[in-house]
């Protein structure tokens, strides 16, 4: 099906465009001419649909190359559907467009979109009655805040599905009758000539001495041109105007009749959210809006959690001498004590200081309706790499802990997209990473350093999404983001939704985290960490430039990531990085451990979401992505 949208510039066709719009949206120019129009596929109800975005048209008679060429493209490329973008706030100027549309006898939708802005202005329309006249369905909506574009769709395609034409609806009765007469005179081969269009909308633009239609006749001065010219004649004499200036004006009057009969006007109001939400939504302010927010919010936990995470690691720590006293540290039961203390300690540190506040205040925010608003400012950028808006909430939570991220990824309904958002999710630096980022790179070279990893990690991430969306090419489904209004969070709902996020960490990371220092501790106990580092060295030292010693805590960096940063600390046996590692090699290391293979608790539930095969593809493709990566950096930085 073939759905087209057509209506005056700045009405929001391309708002609306952008919402279905892929990745694989395409911008082309008319055969030969250098106006511009976009084309997008999406899926609809299960069905693929093409939409075109036209130019911004006022009407259908004129001499402009854009408005011609959107024109040519309703009559010649069998458009199904269209869908007359109109706004609200402008309805009676918007209304010539829509009734010229409708003489085309194709099936239509009109969009009365700006809703807010005529609100805003105190217009109200009575829908039911504006589709009554038109005989075709009238869906409002606001385009920017995604209100009403998914019935929209619907509504377009139904229509599309039963070819629902609405009514034309006629002028004066002398102009009808005009119209009536020359219509009789057109011969079907005319029409077909003139690609198919129907006998009263060619009747039309011969009254309106429609240049384009009007040149062969010209020329010819057959026996239809002299028809043509005696019917102009004849409402020339009757009205004393040009018929063409008698048909735009029968049109206007047409439409101020149907804008008054369907208009109220009530007091025009605004409110303060309205006001906030605007510059909250707006597309420069918005993201100015959204970067203070998250660093607030980021400040605020981190801050908070650091509060408590070192009181509380500092208290484990200690627990682990008290032990060496009772039990002899050489042994191997030791070793398992204090690796399940690690684990223990880890978990606490990293889920009561950061993943609590990060998900209790991430519930707040998706509570009072701002979390929505994220992923619909952020839509068309995440279309661009062939997610939809929706995945930027896995995104943020990955900046927690990855292992609630790649859960988060339910709200996805393809499972491709499912799939790239894991994979993407993998890479995002967690409160785990932020750690190595903050303590090797920002503590030992410079705070401005630690930031370019952000953006750098950034950087890979959207160009990994482009690669992952070009290699598992789909249709992206017409899922469509709306807006909700916002609310007054409730602390019981937020705690519940963070409970259940927590729940998946405790359950499903935190026992593998013990596992995982535990079988650290025995590595070690068992000294097979020389053999580790000389099986990784080709890696390590010969390829990335790194002491041959930081082999084992890469493989611990596997179980657990900021035990990377802990055991590079014992490897290189002392806590002065800078005095064993240079710049360079801090950074190169950093990087690689960024990138490369998400923890086990990540493989984990990896391997529970998208299954063994995917998650196999993820170890690896992250894996080649690091070293790439960490090689260039050691060359380059
Ligand atoms: N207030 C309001 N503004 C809208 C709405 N839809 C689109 N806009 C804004 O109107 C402007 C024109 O929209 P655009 O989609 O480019 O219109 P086009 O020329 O028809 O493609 C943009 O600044 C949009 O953000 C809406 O429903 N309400
Ligand atoms: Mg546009």
């Amino acid at each position: 099906m073939k759905i087209a949208l057509m209506g005056q510039p700045n009405s929001g066709k391309s708002t609306i465009f952008n919402h279905v719009a892929g990745y694989k949206a395409v911008t082309s120019n008319f055969p030969g001419k250098t106006v511009k129009y976009e084309l997008t596929k999406f899926n609809l109800l299960g069905r693929i649909v093409e939409l075109v975005d036209l130019p911004g048209t006022y009407s259908l008679t004129s001499f402009d190359l854009a408005e011609l060429e959107a024109r040519k493209y309703l009559l010649k490329a069998n458009v199904d559907v269209v869908i007359n973008v109109i706004d609200a706030s402008l309805l009676s100027r918007s209304l010539e467009l829509t009734l010229q549309l409708l003489e085309l006898k194709l099936p239509m939708v009109i969009c009365l979109n700006m809703i807010d802005e005529a609100e805003r202005k105190g217009i109200k329309i009575d829908i039911e009655k504006l589709s009554k006249v038109f005989g075709a369905p009238v869906v409002p909506a606001v385009a920017i805040k995604g209100r009403g574009i998914k019935e929209l769709f619907s509504t377009a395609y139904e229509v599309g599905e039963k070819k629902k034409i609405g009514k034309t609806i006629n002028f004066s009765k002398d102009v009808e009758e005009v119209i009536t007469q020359l219509s009789a005179q057109i011969k079907k081969k005319q029409i077909e000539q003139e690609f198919n269009i129907p006998e009263r909308f060619l009747a039309l633009k011969y009254l309106e001495n429609d240049s384009y239609f009007m040149e062969n006749y010209e020329k010819k001065s057959n026996d239809l041109f002299k028809k043509i010219v005696h019917f102009q004649n004849i409402l020339k004499e009757t009205h004393g105007r040009q018929s063409d200036v008698v048909i735009s004006s029968e049109r206007h009057h047409l439409s101020m009749n149907i804008y008054e009969s369907v208009v109220s006007l009530t007091k025009p109001h605004k409110s303060a959210i309205d006001y906030l939400d605007n510059i909250l939504m707006h597309p420069f302010l918005g993201y100015i809006s959204l970067g203070l927010i998250f660093y607030l919010f980021f400040n605020l936990i981190f801050g908070a959690g650091k509060i408590v995470e070192e009181p509380l690691l500092d208290y484990f720590y200690r627990l682990i001498p008290l032990i060496e006293k009772s039990i002899n540290p050489n042994t191997l039961s030791f070793s398992i004590i204090s690796g399940i203390i690690q684990g223990l300690a880890g978990g606490i540190a990293i889920v009561l200081p950061y993943l609590f506040p990060f998900l209790f205040g991430l519930a707040i925010l998706e509570d009072l309706g701002y979390l929505p608003r994220i992923a619909f400012l952020l839509d068309a950028f995440l279309h661009k790499i062939g997610l939809h808006g929706k995945a930027i909430i896995p995104f943020i939570l990955g900046y927690g802990c990855t292992v609630p991220a790649i859960m988060a990824t339910r709200i996805l309904e393809s499972e491709r997209d499912r799939f790239i958002a894991s994979v993407l999710a993998t890479m995002i630096p967690c409160a785990a990473r932020m750690t190595i980022i903050f303590a090797l790179v920002a503590f030992y070279i410079s705070p401005q350093a630690a930031l370019t990893i952000y953006i750098l990690n950034i950087i890979v991430i959207i160009i990994s999404g482009k690669i992952l969306s070009r290699l598992l090419p789909e249709i992206t489904p017409g899922m469509i983001l709306e807006i909700p209004a916002y609310h007054i969070p409730s602390i019981k709902v937020a705690l519940a939704k963070t409970w259940l996020r927590m729940k998946e960490f405790i359950f499903v990371a935190w026992p593998l985290l013990i596992i995982g220092s535990t079988v650290l501790s025995l590595l070690q106990y068992f000294k097979v960490d020389n053999y580790i580092n000389q099986f990784f060295s080709p890696l390590t030292s010969f390829l990335l430039g790194l002491p041959i010693v930081v082999g084992t805590t890469l493989i611990f960096g596997i179980l657990r990531k900021e035990l990377s940063m802990l055991m590079l600390i014992q490897a290189i046996g002392t806590s002065n990085v800078a005095a064993v590692m240079s710049a360079t090699q801090i950074m190169t290391f950093t990087i690689f451990v960024i990138f490369y293979v998400p923890c086990v608790a990540t493989i984990a539930v990896l391997w529970r979401e998208i299954g063994i095969k995917r998650t196999l593809f993820t170890v690896v493709f992250t894996f080649v992505l690091a070293t790439i990566l960490a090689t260039i950096t050691r060359f380059v930085y």
